[in-house]
């Protein structure tokens, strides 16, 4: 969608056009209430701020949304297809690397009792099979929170860059 059509249609229309961003009523509210924006840099600097932080409850409720690195997403929503796209670094078809993807997925689900969360866009899958093993060897669940929100946000800002241009 354009930035013009999205600062001109109607409220629920623009709250529905953020939700596949992440899934924060706040969050998408507050993008729709502060309407219009001059640019799209403004309109990612309101969304940045607006993130800054995602308390845990909302980040328990728009990790349910997330599939599993490895896990491609099933079907044709927007939010499907926004997964399907950031996890194109990992490559289904190598087994190796969707082993140790599985396999640390469940080891981090075991521990944190959350899904692993990470910004895949951009980042191969050996960095992201590093980056989980880094992130297993945390001891401290409030660290552990805080890098899954900063994650979030980051997913969140693609994502709206990707939705309105
Ligand atoms: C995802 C996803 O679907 N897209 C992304 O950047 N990260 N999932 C995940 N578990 O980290």
């Amino acid at each position: 969608m354009l930035l013009e059509q999205f600062n001109e249609a109607d409220r629920a229309e623009a709250i529905a056009v953020l939700r596949p961003c992440v899934d924060v009523t706040r969050w998408c509210e507050h993008l729709a209430d502060r309407r219009p924006y001059d640019s799209i840099d403004a309109l990612v600097a309101e969304g940045g701020s607006a993130a800054s932080p995602f308390t845990a409850a909302e980040v328990e409720q728009a990790l349910s949304h997330h599939p599993r690195i490895g896990e491609r997403a099933g079907g044709d929503s927007t939010e499907a297809s926004l997964s399907r796209s950031e996890q194109a670094g990992v490559d289904p078809a190598d087994a190796e690397i969707a082993r140790a993807l599985a396999e640390g997925n469940a080891a981090y689900e075991a521990k944190f009792g959350r899904v692993f969360l990470i910004r895949a866009a951009g980042r191969s899958a050996g960095e992201i099979l590093a980056a989980l093993t880094e992130r297993l060897g945390h001891d401290d669940d409030a660290e552990e929170e805080a890098i899954v929100a900063q994650q979030l946000r980051e997913i969140a800002l693609i994502r709206l860059k990707g939705l309105i241009t």
